[in-house]
């Protein structure tokens, strides 16, 4: 709430070039204004004008208050708007000064509105720019990082990211038009821009964790240490590497007794063979003949396993298909396939 006290009075058409000169009834008021803005709950003065070039001029004299103590404390005190004016009475219409005490409706402070325009000044020049740049970061970054990880999402042989781009470069087009063609209230630019951001950052931090899941699977798919067994087969320099163990009488990996071996062709594979059995034993593969005991075999070094001992069967077959392999010691309880894809 404000109080406000109202002066009205008339400047006689004669004396008003008086009253605006040096030492007249304005400068008094002007200086009476500098004398308020020490007083204690004074807001603002305001002196306005009729702008009717003919005939007696009606001013009006404002001063505003926070508060009715404030406001009577000035009334009763010296000096007042009604001094300043009286001590000119010489220029003013005789009886013509009216004083009125009132209250505003409506609180309109000139000290936070100011405050406001002060902090759009300083605030909107600096963060509108900031925010475009900033929106255009994620827009690139965004963008970028969505198609890096669609690249490798094909259907067919073709890539769904070239459709992709031409849609969103189309989208953004008609939003562009759209903006252009009409105006378009704050809310629906606003939402837009919300909805598009919140889009791109999911985006991108979706794509940002699929990557580094796939970096993750790459990293354990790269276990340079030998595999336990031929359902997990570990790359090594050379190739891969299965560890196989030979009880009485059996060949086992993983639990499994003379298991199926699955291995790639053309590549190097390397059995750790390890005797935890009670008799000799060792490993031979057949080859591409389909027999055993010939030219193309691969056993194992050394090719008699002692017991507690370790061997090492190295082989690689180029063509795909089902292998067989034995300990030629005990070739009937002792054998096994090997799949070459
Ligand atoms: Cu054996």
């Amino acid at each position: 709430m404000e109080y406000v006290q109202v002066a009205l009075f008339q400047i006689t058409s004669d004396r008003v070039d008086d009253a605006s000169g040096g030492g007249g009834l304005f400068e008094a008021l002007d200086e009476h204004r500098g004398y308020l803005e020490h007083q204690p709950g004074f807001q603002d003065m305001r002196v306005v004008r009729s702008i009717n070039e003919q005939g007696n001029v009606q001013i009006v004299v404002e001063t505003r208050w926070d508060d009715p103590d404030a406001l009577v404390r000035y009334e009763t005190s010296q000096p007042n708007v009604e001094a300043v004016i009286r001590s000119h009475d010489e220029a003013i219409v005789t009886d013509s000064l009216q004083i009125f005490d009132m209250e505003a409706l409506r609180a309109d402070s000139p000290r936070e509105p100011a405050a406001a325009v002060a902090r759009e000044r300083i605030l909107l020049p600096l963060a509108v720019p900031l925010g475009i740049v900033m929106f255009g970061i994620l827009v690139v970054y965004g963008l970028s990082r969505i198609y890096l990880e669609l690249r490798p999402v094909e259907i067919g042989d073709l890539s769904i990211t070239t459709p992709l781009s031409l849609g969103v470069a189309a989208g953004i087009l008609l939003l562009a038009w759209y903006f252009a063609s009409r105006p378009v209230p704050a809310w629906q630019v606003g939402g837009i821009v919300v909805l598009a951001g919140g889009l791109l950052l999911g985006g991108s931090i979706a794509a940002a964790v699929h990557e580094e899941g796939g970096a993750e699977e790459d990293h354990n798919g790269a276990v340079t240490e030998p595999s336990p067994g031929p359902g997990g087969p570990g790359a090594e320099p050379g190739g891969l590497a299965f560890e196989v163990g030979m009880g009485d009488n059996f060949f086992v990996s993983d639990g499994n007794q003379n298991p199926n071996i699955d291995v790639p062709s053309g590549q190097e594979i390397t059995i750790d063979l390890v005797n935890d059995g009670r008799s000799i034993h060792n490993m031979r593969v057949d080859g591409v003949d389909g027999r055993f005991n010939t030219n193309d075999d691969a056993v194992s070094d050394p090719e008699t396993i002692r017991v507690d001992a370790n061997g090492t069967l190295t082989f690689s077959i180029d063509n795909p298909g089902t292998y067989n392999y034995q300990c030629d010691f005990h070739p009937d309880d002792m054998k096994g396939t090997i799949t070459v894809q």
